[in-house]
């Protein structure tokens, strides 16, 4: 691998929203062509809430099959599952000895998933140093994310400064990439909070893989506002939320949006972004379901992955192994 190298991961805890698409996979394909780029199915941090077995199994070859149907190239890119690397727990454990534990209390996402669960488990607690494993592991430059993982990706930084400074350097010091619009994308239920593949509510996501009858249904029902004016603004976050979302699948910019719908009303303007996003999604849509129903070539594509990351992921964690004292096998 001589460029640099690109790394993200996508956890099989349900079915992927256009928030995971927009945030992240549809930015993966484009990185192929000038990075080395690795995509992970995360299903060891999936686990970290409750998840029934057979669900999780569908989930992680949906993932896979939606890696692929996006565009992802395995001759390009490595795509593997994080399980079938021993390599990530073993360097999270190394981790987890340097961790703080009030940095790891503060972190939003931990704050958040242990308030909604009767017991707090310490996987929570300790997901975000697996994460900063998965990226180290491999030597990562850029790390394609939405928004919500940016403290993450600053506990992954700080650890990794740490270990180099304590033992000498070791991991390359990552940095996060994001798109300019749709990094975070909102509910179409409560714009206050992030789309949410975990939601209850299912009308406040749309899923990759809904029909395109569900898709026009749920955007017609997104909460908007009594303004009734088509404008970019934060005083209307459901309406900026929409056309944000118009924007990341058209490719248009949200003045260019606003400019063409100022004369409209809100039911037009749902129309038109339901076509978009329904035509936007159709190749996908197409794809994956070819793709998902041949299982050899699943299981062929995600073993050479574990091959090929294992290989790497090995490289980096013996280099750690010998600086922090361990005898060599
Ligand atoms: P959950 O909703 O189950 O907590 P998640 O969808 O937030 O999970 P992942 O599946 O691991 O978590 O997210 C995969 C990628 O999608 C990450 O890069 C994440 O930042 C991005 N992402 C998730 N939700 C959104 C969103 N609403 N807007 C933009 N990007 C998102
Ligand atoms: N925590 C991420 C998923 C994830 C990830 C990673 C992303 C696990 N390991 C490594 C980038 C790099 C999430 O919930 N969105």
């Amino acid at each position: 691998m001589d460029k640099k190298i690109v790394y993200s991961a996508i956890q099989p805890s349900g079915s992927l929203t256009i928030g995971n698409y927009i945030g992240a996979l549809s930015n993966f394909g484009n990185l192929q062509e000038e990075y080395d780029c690795i995509y992970c199915i995360a299903d060891m941090h999936a686990i970290t809430m409750p998840q029934e077995p057979k669900d999780l199994r569908k989930n992680t070859l949906d993932v896979i099959s939606l890696y692929l149907a996006a565009g992802l190239d395995p001759e390009k890119s490595i795509l593997y599952i994080q399980s079938h690397v021993p390599q990530h727990t073993e360097l999270g454990w190394v981790l987890n000895t340097i961790s703080s534990l009030g940095q790891l209390q503060r972190m939003t996402q931990f704050k958040d998933k242990s308030q909604k669960s009767k017991e707090i488990l310490a996987g929570i607690l300790n997901y975000p140093v697996l994460m900063a494993a998965d990226i180290l592991l491999y030597q990562t430059s850029y790390v394609p994310v939405g928004e919500d993982q940016r403290q993450h990706i600053e506990l992954t930084r700080d650890l990794a400064q740490k270990f180099n400074s304590r033992y000498s350097d070791t991991f390359t010091i990552p940095e996060m990439m994001t798109p300019k619009v749709g990094a975070r994308i909102m509910s179409l239920q409560n714009p206050e909070s992030k789309m949410s593949k975990s939601d209850s509510d299912v009308n406040s996501y749309i899923l990759i893989l809904d029909s395109e009858d569900d898709t026009r249904r749920k955007i017609k029902r997104a909460v908007t506002d009594s303004v009734g004016e088509i404008k970019y603004n934060d005083e209307q976050p459901g309406l900026k939320n929409l056309i944000n979302i118009y924007s990341s699948f058209s490719g248009k910019s949200t003045d260019e949006i606003v400019e063409y719908y100022k004369n409209s009303n809100y039911g037009i303007f749902k129309e038109d972004l339901a076509e978009v996003v329904v035509e936007g999604l159709r190749p996908i849509r197409t794809k994956f379901k070819e793709i998902r129903e041949d299982k050899e070539y699943l299981e062929k594509i995600y073993r050479d992955g574990a091959e090929k990351a294992s290989y790497l992921a090995n490289k980096t964690l013996r280099k750690v192994y010998k600086k922090v004292g361990f005898i060599g096998r």
